[in-house]
């Protein structure tokens, strides 16, 4: 990454990656999200959360080796790092489709309504466009800055669902990965086409905050058992502080198997 890219990262808080995924990357996540939609059907995202006019996939680092390539890759972890510094570790991975034809937003938020504290940021999220994102199929905006205003938008906003006078709207082409300092004010818009928008998301955390999924828990044995010495570092397997942290947001959130 160049020092203009980590520049433009810790300025406006995110930083776009033209078409960053090898086509072959992309058709085999495309491939495997379509599969996961049709075995979950109406159950797809439910062990995690339901949105409304959106399809979503939870716990994906267990449900494909295409994610797990994804969320591991050198250059996409120089961002994160970047961001949240060294000590990171994944929080999440889920899938996100925005259901054509409908004025479904989200409200700006900050992911996990998470504000830096006193060592400085602790998360960092990664958009993976599946689909194009284009100005009116639903692309996610953002307010350049936000990260480093010290409020959340419920805050500091009469109506964060409305509008805001300084937002972008971050689009690219399928392919294209966008890394995101997630304390940014930032949100899903309303697909106003006539075809569905997905993005798979890869969301870290600092490694003294909990997982938003434990993966330690969720994931498979078989699955556990196939990780490098270096994947099990990122997922926080044989952290013991994430045991005790990240069990206890499972146990309050149900979000375990
Ligand atoms: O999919 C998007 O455009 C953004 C989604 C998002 O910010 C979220 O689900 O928290």
């Amino acid at each position: 990454m160049t020092a203009a890219q980590l520049e433009q990262l810790d300025r406006e808080g995110y930083l776009i990656l033209p078409d960053f995924m090898r086509p072959e990357m992309l058709s085999a996540m495309r491939s495997r999200i379509a599969e996961l939609f049709a075995e979950e059907g109406d159950q797809a995202g439910s062990e995690f959360k339901k949105e409304p006019f959106t399809q979503r996939l939870a716990n994906c680092v267990d449900k494909g080796e295409v994610f797990l390539r994804a969320i591991a890759d050198p250059t996409v972890r120089e961002g994160i790092a970047a961001v949240i510094g060294p000590d990171y570790k994944l929080s999440s991975v889920n899938v996100r489709s925005a259901d054509p034809l409908n004025e479904w937003s989200q409200p700006l938020h900050c992911d996990m309504g998470g504000l830096p504290d006193e060592k400085g940021n602790w998360v960092c999220n990664t958009i993976w466009m599946i689909d194009d994102f284009t100005t009116d199929n639903g692309p996610t905006r953002c307010v350049p800055g936000t990260h480093k205003s010290g409020k959340r938008p419920e805050e500091a906003l009469a109506n964060p669902s409305a509008p805001h006078p300084d937002e972008i709207l971050v689009t690219g082409n399928a392919g294209t990965v966008v890394i995101m300092n997630a304390h940014l004010w930032h949100g899903g818009t309303a697909n106003r086409t006539a075809r569905p928008r997905c993005a798979m998301h890869g969301f870290y955390c600092r490694r003294d905050k909990p997982q938003q999924q434990y993966q330690k828990r969720l994931l498979r044995a078989e699955v556990q058992a196939r990780l490098t010495p270096d994947e099990r570092w990122l997922l926080a397997i044989d952290d013991p502080l994430n045991d005790v942290i990240s069990a206890e947001v499972a146990v309050r959130s149900g979000f375990l198997r």
